[in-house]
């Protein structure tokens, strides 16, 4: 018997009667975002949806027009729950203020509305990464910013939507992580990954080996370690320029996905709050780490809505290793 989204969901919260009613409400956000979404995504190439805004987001790069379908599709289904206080993209410099100071809000909702915006033109897969935080406790200023700069322990729900050669929606909300597939001949999103265990040793990293000599050394180094068999295997390279699908890979298969800073990118190319986050709380989850080089990712302290890290998430055995490695070096 299949067990669709809603099925699974409904269970999951029965066992977890902590959990409040409104969370599933708020995945049914992302559910019927996601769909809409992917529909897009289909289509591309066929309408008049590829190609870009002549239009800049908030960090100065060309916004393309799906991404802008996203975010507009993501804030509209999250805007109609009352519980959501306040939502971050990272296509809107600010945070936009939904029902903050409505008794019912209780959460602060934020994403990377399509993760792999280079690959959106060329047909090959990207994402959607979300986070969902419990609102701060109630302060004099109660600014919006207060709800959106949490650490990562402070998640309770964060997943991804894959937009690949099937649509597939993994998520958790602190009690193991699941994954569905859409299943386009009816409409919904279907069991596929129950208790998604990240191996604890794979044979795949992914790192943007053309960045080598901007890379700090070290990290090189240890690339070039498990490559020649540090860890009693040799690796192979997989590196698809969409976070979300490199991590997909990554969390079904094993292995380590890398992306230090570089004089170009001083604190790190991807977000913390939309990308490291969400992706950081589903590998802890699924029995994998994710750190910035120095400390666990869910550790880092947010100060600016935006801001980027360097990201190293895997399994435990190239985690350890890693960590080891960066002691000595
Ligand atoms: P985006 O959010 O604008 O798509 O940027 C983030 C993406 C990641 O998905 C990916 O890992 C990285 O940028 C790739 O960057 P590069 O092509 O410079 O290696
Ligand atoms: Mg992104």
């Amino acid at each position: 018997m299949l067990t669709t989204f809603q099925q699974h969901i409904v269970q999951e919260f029965a066992r977890r009667p902590e959990s409040p009613m409104e969370l599933q409400w708020l995945m049914s956000a992302v559910i019927l975002a996601s769909k809409l979404i992917q529909a897009q995504v289909r289509r591309a190439g066929l309408g008049n949806i590829l190609g870009s805004f002549d239009e800049i987001n908030s960090h100065g790069e060309v916004q393309q027009k799906l991404d802008v379908y996203a975010n507009e599709t993501l804030i509209k289904c999250f805007s109609l729950r009352q519980s959501v206080g306040v939502i971050a993209s990272e296509e809107n410099e600010h945070p936009i203020v939904v029902h903050k100071d409505s008794p019912e809000a209780q959460y602060a909702i934020v994403f990377d509305p399509l993760d792999g915006s280079s690959n959106i033109d060329v047909a090959v897969t990207i994402g959607t990464t979300f986070s969902i935080l419990h609102r701060p406790e109630r302060t004099d200023s109660d600014h919006p910013l207060d709800w959106i700069l949490q650490g990562g322990r402070r998640q309770v729900a964060a997943g991804y939507v894959l937009y690949g050669s099937s649509t597939v929606l993994v998520y958790s909300v602190g009690n193991g992580v699941h994954g569905f597939t859409l299943d386009p001949s009816v409409g919904s999103y279907v069991l596929s990954h129950e208790n998604i265990v990240m191996p604890e040793q794979g044979h795949y990293y992914s790192f943007n080996e053309a960045y080598n000599d901007k890379f700090p050394r070290r990290y090189v180094e240890y690339v070039d370690g498990i490559k020649k068999g540090a860890l009693g295997k040799f690796y192979s390279s997989r590196f698809i320029g969409s976070m979300v699908a490199d991590f997909h890979r990554t969390l079904l298969r094993g292995g380590i996905f890398i992306y230090p800073e570089t004089p170009n990118y001083p604190n790190g190319r991807l977000r913390l709050l939309y990308e490291a986050n969400p992706i950081a709380f589903i590998a802890e989850q699924a029995g994998g780490q994710a750190s910035d080089g120095t400390q666990p990712i869910l550790d880092v302290r947010p100060l600016e809505i935006h801001q980027r890290t360097p990201l190293v998430v895997g399994g435990k055995r190239e985690m350890d290793y890693f960590r080891e490695f960066m002691l000595k070096n």
